[in-house]
């Protein structure tokens, strides 16, 4: 008796492991290209256009965008919680001090694709904000000059964000190499890939009080400059940031091509012109500085890795079931 019952705890208990392995995986495998492709047949050139035409008005769109999918991912999963405006009883995430350079361009290129998908009968209000912000940063990047590549989609938009939510989710620019790679991988992304994502500061803007600390009393020694900077772009960047200077004050990250999406970022590391000690440690850190120096010899290498790569963020904590989220109608406010 005892053992014929023992057996079948066994089998069933082989079973639900044989289910459970069955199960799609909750993250990333309901995501798809061609997603929409009966619901909004024409999404991807609706998008295109609007972010296109925004780009014409103003360049910043391109980094602005590019940031604002990186922190949406990485607070909570890619699901425009990040496009959330905050009302009087919830401060969103947006209103972390983390923000500071979420330039308002971003927000606008998503509302403004957003408007334009809307304005089509077929496709109002079926296709999600993230999604629409995962396809404008992929036209942001080759509009700079970059790759192209298919975006997969299929997100659904959060239903929640919250200020709290952000604490500890972002990268600092005075983490060293064992800081970002765990951070990263506490998001499931690879040494690698967080090293190929770096390379978005091919493009942007940071604002000064981002690296004084490198510049001026480094390790709290008065006039110190930190060792690891070229010493002729400490200078440069003296005069550009100088003491006490106004907090909106931004300059390039990458000082030689700021407007090109190439791989410029990785030759500019290997002259100790890397702008954040999180930037710098990657050449520096002998651990990553191969993979640093095989993507400052070859821009297809580095194209390749970064499409790879940024595919992979684009999966980071996507919600596909209604009860994880909806689409919203506007971007900024839960239906
Ligand atoms: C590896 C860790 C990272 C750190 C520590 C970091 C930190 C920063 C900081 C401090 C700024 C300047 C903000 C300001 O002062 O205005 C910045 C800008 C920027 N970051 Fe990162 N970041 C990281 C990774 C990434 C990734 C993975 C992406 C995208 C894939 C990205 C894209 C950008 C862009 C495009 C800008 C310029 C924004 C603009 O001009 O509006 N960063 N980052
Ligand atoms: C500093 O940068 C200049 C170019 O701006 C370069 O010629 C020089 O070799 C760099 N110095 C170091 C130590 O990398
Ligand atoms: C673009 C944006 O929402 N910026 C906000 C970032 O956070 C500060 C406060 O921490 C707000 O004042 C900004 O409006």
């Amino acid at each position: 008796m005892m053992a014929n019952h023992d057996v079948k705890v066994t089998l069933l208990l082989h079973l639900l492991v044989v289910i459970l392995c069955l199960l799609p995986r909750p993250s990333s495998a309901q995501l798809r290209q061609n997603y929409y492709a009966n619901i909004c047949p024409n999404v991807e050139s609706i998008v295109r256009n609007a972010v296109t035409q925004k780009f014409r008005q103003t360049f910043v769109t391109v980094p602005a965008t590019l940031r604002l999918f990186f922190h949406d991912c990485f607070v909570n999963g890619c699901d425009a919680s990040v496009i959330v405006a905050s009302t009087a009883s919830n401060k969103a995430e947006k209103d972390h001090p983390d923000n500071l350079s979420l330039a308002g361009d971003g927000f606008d290129t998503v509302i403004k694709a957003k408007a334009a998908v809307d304005a089509v009968d077929q496709c109002r209000f079926k296709v999600s904000c993230a999604d629409i912000l995962a396809m404008a940063t992929r036209d942001v990047i080759s509009l700079a000059g970059g790759p192209s590549y298919a975006v997969e989609l299929g997100r659904l938009d959060g239903l929640s964000s919250t200020e709290a939510s952000v604490n500890g989710r972002l990268p600092q620019p005075t983490f060293k190499l064992n800081q970002l790679t765990s951070l990263f991988a506490s998001n499931g992304i690879s040494q690698t890939d967080m090293i190929a994502l770096s390379g978005a500061h091919t493009l942007g803007f940071s604002h000064c009080s981002r690296f004084a600390n490198r510049i001026y009393d480094y390790g709290g020694r008065n006039g110190a400059v930190d060792p690891s900077l070229n010493r002729t772009y400490a200078t440069q960047l003296q005069g550009m940031c100088p003491r006490n200077v106004d907090p909106n004050v931004a300059v390039n990250m990458d000082p030689i091509t700021p407007r090109i999406f190439d791989n410029q970022y990785y030759l500019n590391l290997q002259q100790g012109m890397g702008l954040f000690t999180s930037d710098q440690v990657l050449r520096d850190d002998k651990r990553s500085r191969p993979i640093v120096d095989s993507w400052a010899a070859s821009s297809d290498a580095f194209n390749s890795a970064f499409v790879a790569s940024m595919t992979r963020l684009g999966r980071v904590g996507v919600k596909t079931s209604p009860s994880q989220g909806n689409i919203r109608r506007d971007c900024a406010v839960f239906n």
